[in-house]
């Protein structure tokens, strides 16, 4: 029980209230560094053992046979600690750092996905089954929330174009929407108002044939923790974070622009493209500039968030501005 208590103590430790959110986010870490520490005293392991090579309290399975993406950025990686404790996860709660609790006991086993709409044949496939349809590769993307945060993450999926190519859309298809679980009792956030439920993105379909477009099932080269997305999701490093939804269970071909969550919400705020541009300000703030999480200063936000290359002729002779 000693080892239980000094974990249970760390997490009942609430400073979330009463310092900002980097400081705590950096008590955090010392905290759960002392946890192990003692934990490592209490059962006579070195810490090594428990630490490693799997052991920290969050981490998942170790997915086999990753490649390596030539796609990757050679940025710095933002600790582990920080991209599974910093969450925008609404169907678990508005505050970041609650995801990490609360979609502990998530089920993402066993998963189906539906696919519908505008497809060959409509069908509904085990998350288990699109696992293998290509084989993982190691993406390391920037990742920027509209809010004016960024993380670099070495997610693990492959192209969504991969799953495109297999299930068919007819030509009449033009854009792909995917849908978050619905389940109130799994996802206590659903039960306020604070969206639309489920959550609904969408991509035009040249957008999500784009090979950056990834289907992710992992990071850190172990499967995705609950709190980011598990058992699949979406990561469009172009476009502003909310894009990239977490726990996918429909993805439907259709031939009108989708209507996405967070443009119900707030249609003046986020529109369907939402690209990262730090020329287009939200009208309550500039996105001119991000913090990468753990840095104390910002620095400026790139066009596309740096993926201008690959996918500004997506966006040829279109109005930015107006197309937000
Ligand atoms: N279903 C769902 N997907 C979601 C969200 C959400 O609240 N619900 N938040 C979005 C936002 S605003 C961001 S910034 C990213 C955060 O992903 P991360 O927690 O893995 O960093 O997830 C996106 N996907
Ligand atoms: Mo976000």
């Amino acid at each position: 029980t000693g080892v239980l208590m000094l974990i249970k103590k760390a997490e009942d430790i609430r400073s979330s209230e009463i310092t900002p959110k980097s400081l705590y986010l950096n008590r955090r870490k010392f905290l759960a560094g002392a946890a192990i520490a003692g934990a490592a005293a209490a059962t006579g392991l070195g810490l090594r053992e428990i630490v490693s090579p799997s052991a920290t309290v969050l981490a998942g399975n170790k997915i086999d046979g990753i490649k390596k993406s030539p796609l990757s950025t050679t940025e710095t990686v933002t600790p582990y600690k920080d991209v599974t404790n910093y969450n925008n996860y609404y169907e678990f709660s508005t505050e970041k750092d609650e995801p990490a609790k609360l979609a502990q006991k998530f089920r993402t086993r066993p998963w189906k996905v539906k696919i519908d709409g505008l497809v060959d044949k409509k069908q509904e496939l085990d998350v288990d089954t699109i696992l293998k349809m290509a084989p993982p590769e190691e993406r390391i993307y920037r990742h920027r929330c509209v809010e004016g945060w960024s993380i670099v993450v070495p997610w693990v999926g492959f192209s969504l174009s991969e799953l495109i190519k297999r299930v068919n859309p007819t030509s009449k298809a033009k854009f792909v929407e995917f849908s978050t679980l619905l389940d109130l009792a799994q996802m206590p956030g659903q039960q306020r108002n604070v969206l639309q439920w489920p959550y609904v993105e969408g991509l035009r379909m040249d957008e999500a044939m784009n090979p950056l477009a990834l289907l992710c099932f992992g990071m850190y080269g172990e499967e995705l923790p609950n709190q980011d997305g598990a058992p699949l999701r979406i990561i469009v490093p172009w476009k502003y974070g909310f894009k990239s939804a977490k726990a996918i269970v429909r993805i439907r071909f259709t031939d009108k622009q989708p209507i996405n969550s967070w443009n119900i919400s707030a249609p003046m705020e986020y529109g369907f493209y939402s690209n990262v541009n730090p020329n287009v300000d939200h009208p309550r703030w500039s996105q001119a500039k991000e913090r990468r999480l753990g840095d104390f200063s910002k620095r400026p936000t790139l066009m596309f968030n740096g993926y201008a290359d690959q996918v500004s002729s997506l966006y040829s002779g279109m109005d930015l501005k107006k197309n937000f």
